[in-house]
């Protein structure tokens, strides 16, 4: 398959065109299909990236893509001055697969995780009786969750948050896995929430210690603040769990979803909670055009009966546990790469070197020449999070190719 464009055609018309507020790798794509993608020029990738952590489905998977187009060609948005009829069914099925009582059906990530904020400060205003405009949320230091001017301004990356003020008020930052500071910080009365992500992606996906979630979970449960859980990136079984607070069997009373939640087909993201804390919002005090439009909820409920009918969390606990041991084995004897960590397949290597310099960028050019597309995150530390429905003859190819690259890098 070729397009009409180079990829130095393509380049160029996004550096012309184009806000330059991403720096990609410098590979022009033109279809996907499962854990593949092929540039213009007609060469074939492994996609290690899925968009984030969108793409759990696989490229294109065509139960995706006929629900996509079905539903496309009946009706795609009423907004909600009206009913349809797909709406209430996809909210009965997530409600019941994630044991919730209510969603409120939003489109980006950042929009859900918008909306548990609001939901927190109107039940903490509402329900718990803080005194209004006193809500405090507390968040971690090192999050990601989204890049809207509240979030950005509760983030501590200054590349993600300068000249963006004024901020908006009412977060606090405590170190994250430190259940210690948390016990602190919720002395504080007007604490209404704790926002947290299990485990940091866009940080350079830092596993917490066993434990920490659910001590973290009690310690809210203890304090009357809910428990926010974003699993935008972690959840809809990329970790080997649908999400992945299951790993410490935590229900947590806000849960945020997104990205894989459409498969990476159409933007679809959700906020799930019981009627206690969701009948805080009466009509007319939140929305969103396109939340819960027909076409997302036909994606939707296609997007979640793959994970569950092709095994996709099982598949991720599996190869991500070879994909682990194989790269820690290749750790032993070299000097380029001094950690592997991750859950399922969400995983990150750190690369022997400074944050400064662009070794882990030129290690991701190189893995690009040799058949396999992902990309650094923070400066030293370069994600790895393939398609879910990756087989293990896939995965032992990728590492080889992972390893093979990495040594050309040997010092
Ligand atoms: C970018 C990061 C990943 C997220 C969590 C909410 C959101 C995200 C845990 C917001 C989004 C995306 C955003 C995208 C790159 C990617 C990312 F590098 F930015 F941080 F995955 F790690 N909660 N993450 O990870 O969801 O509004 O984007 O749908 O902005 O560059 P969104």
């Amino acid at each position: 398959m070729s397009s009409l464009l180079t990829s130095n055609d393509a380049i160029a018309l996004e550096e012309k065109y184009g806000a330059h507020n991403y720096h990609p790798l410098p590979v022009v794509l033109t279809k996907g299909e499962g854990v593949y993608v092929w540039d213009v020029e007609g060469k074939k990738y492994y996609d290690f990236l899925s968009a984030y952590s969108a793409v759990n489905q696989g490229h294109c998977h065509p139960k995706l893509v006929e629900a996509l187009t079905n539903q496309a060609q009946q009706l795609t948005l009423t907004s909600r001055a009206f009913y349809n009829d797909k709406l209430g069914v996809y909210e009965e099925k997530i409600t019941k697969l994630f044991g919730f009582d209510k969603v409120l059906p939003m489109n980006s990530g950042a929009e859900a995780v918008e909306t548990a904020i609001k939901l927190t400060r109107k039940w903490a205003y509402e329900v718990k009786k803080i005194k209004e405009e006193e809500a405090v949320i507390v968040v971690c230091e090192n999050n990601f969750h989204g890049r809207t001017t509240t979030i950005i301004s509760f983030s501590n990356d200054q590349e993600a948050r300068k000249n963006y003020g004024p901020y908006t008020e009412g977060f606090v930052r405590i170190p994250y896995n430190n259940i210690d500071a948390l016990k602190d910080v919720l002395t504080n009365k007007n604490v209404a929430g704790f926002l947290v992500e299990p485990i940091q992606g866009e940080a350079g996906v830092y596993v917490p210690d066993s434990g920490y979630l659910s001590a973290a979970f009690e310690l809210c449960k203890k304090n009357n603040v809910l428990f926010i859980a974003d699993e935008v990136q972690t959840g809809i079984a990329r970790t080997g769990r649908m999400l992945a607070v299951d790993y410490e069997n935590i229900k947590p009373d806000v849960l945020i979803l997104g990205k894989a939640l459409s498969g990476g087909m159409y933007p679809v993201s959700a906020v799930l909670a019981d009627d206690e804390i969701m009948n805080v919002i009466k009509p007319g005090q939140h929305g969103s055009t396109f939340g819960g439009n027909p076409l997302a909820a036909a994606v939707a409920m296609a997007a979640l009966d793959i994970v569950l009918d092709e095994k996709l969390a099982e598949n991720a606990e599996r190869l991500g546990a070879i994909f682990r041991q194989r790269l820690n084995d290749f750790i032993q004897t070299s000097n380029i790469c001094s950690m592997v960590r991750g859950k399922g397949l969400l995983n990150a290597i750190l690369i022997n070197d400074t944050e400064e310099s662009d070794t882990a960028w030129n290690i991701c050019l190189r893995l690009r020449d040799n058949g396999l597309l992902a990309k650094p995150t923070h400066g030293n530390i370069i994600r790895f999070a393939p398609p879910l429905v990756m087989n293990e003859e896939q995965l032992l190819d990728c590492v080889r190719i992972i390893t093979e690259t990495l040594k050309e890098f040997e010092r």
